[in-house]
């Protein structure tokens, strides 16, 4: 799909992080009047280009030593293009998500998350809207993989937008529940399992069907804290380090059902461990409770 360049207009205010390894820049800054994040990134080179890459491309060398030379490859057009997401009007939760900060390691038991978290989350979290229009099919819905359509055990599963689905390796998807009145694991009891497993069956059937990828190749977990307090489960291909990975932040979902099992309020009086950065408003609370 062409559209025209909202990026024309686009004046940047500063660079908030970025990586020369992951060939990434997440930018902040003004489109019209309205705040804006951009997110630009370098995607993989492709099996299946290479040939094209080869035959399609002018070369210039950089430099000749013995058995070694360098050159700087001009790649077709359509191969050489950068994924870019931007996130427009942003809010100052948007910016402070994507600046590069210190972590700090929360300890959060079950009463902390009733007293500082849940009520800190009620206040302050992203708008679900987004999630909203997938499930009722105002957006996104031409991308979805799959659905259940059932209002309590049924799911959406579509590709996450930092997948550019060009390639498997870096295979990236999200499963979304149609249920609304799941926030996080926190809110996680037994009766949930039926959706739990119906997400995690028919996730990885319909990844099987579509990708051809077995299960065993599959990293299906949920974060602690989300960034967006609406049940949803991340499935990742095995061996691409997905952002947010982590040990601290990642729930594999196959524990996460084994622990209801033997336990129906365990996500609920669990002490649970995870980063917050530091500038990010719920540090500021268990800080001023002393709790760090
Ligand atoms: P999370 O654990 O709540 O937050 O996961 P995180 O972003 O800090 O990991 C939400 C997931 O939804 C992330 O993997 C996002 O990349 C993805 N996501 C966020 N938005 C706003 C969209 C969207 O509009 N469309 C799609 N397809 N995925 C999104």
């Amino acid at each position: 799909k062409e559209t025209e360049n909202p990026l024309l207009g686009f004046k940047t205010s500063s660079v908030l992080s970025g990586s020369a390894r992951e060939k990434n820049i997440f930018i902040h800054g003004k489109l019209a009047d309205e705040e804006a994040v951009v997110i630009m990134e370098k995607t993989p080179i492709r099996e299946d280009t290479l040939a094209e890459l080869f035959r399609g491309s002018t070369l210039k060398l950089e430099m000749r030593n013995d058995i070694y030379s360098t050159y700087r490859l001009q790649a077709p057009l359509h191969l050489n293009e950068i994924k870019t997401t931007v996130v427009c009007p942003a809010t100052e939760k948007h910016v402070k998500k994507y600046q590069r900060q210190e972590s700090f390691l929360v300890e959060e038991t079950g009463e902390d998350y009733e007293s500082i978290t849940l009520p800190y989350i009620k206040q302050q979290s992203f708008s679900l809207q987004w999630v909203y229009n997938i499930l009722e099919k105002k957006a996104e819905a031409d991308r979805i993989v799959y659905e259940d359509p059932d209002p309590k055990l049924g799911f959406v599963l579509l590709p996450d937008f930092k997948w550019d689905q060009k390639q498997v390796e870096d295979l990236y998807l999200i499963a979304i529940a149609h249920c609304r009145d799941i926030k996080s694991i926190r809110d996680l009891k037994s009766d949930h399992l039926p959706l739990l497993k119906n997400i995690f069956q028919k996730g990885k059937e319909a990844i099987m069907l579509r990708y051809n990828l077995p299960a065993s190749k599959l990293r299906v977990y949920l974060h602690y804290q989300p960034s967006y307090y609406h049940l949803h489960v991340h499935f990742t291909k095995l061996g691409f380090e997905a952002p947010g990975c982590s040990v601290e932040r990642a729930h594999l979902l196959s524990d996460v059902i084994q622990n209801l099992q033997s336990d129906s309020q365990y996500y609920k009086t669990r002490t649970l461990y995870f980063p917050l950065r530091a500038e990010d408003g719920l540090l500021s609370k268990f800080r001023e409770l002393g709790r760090l």
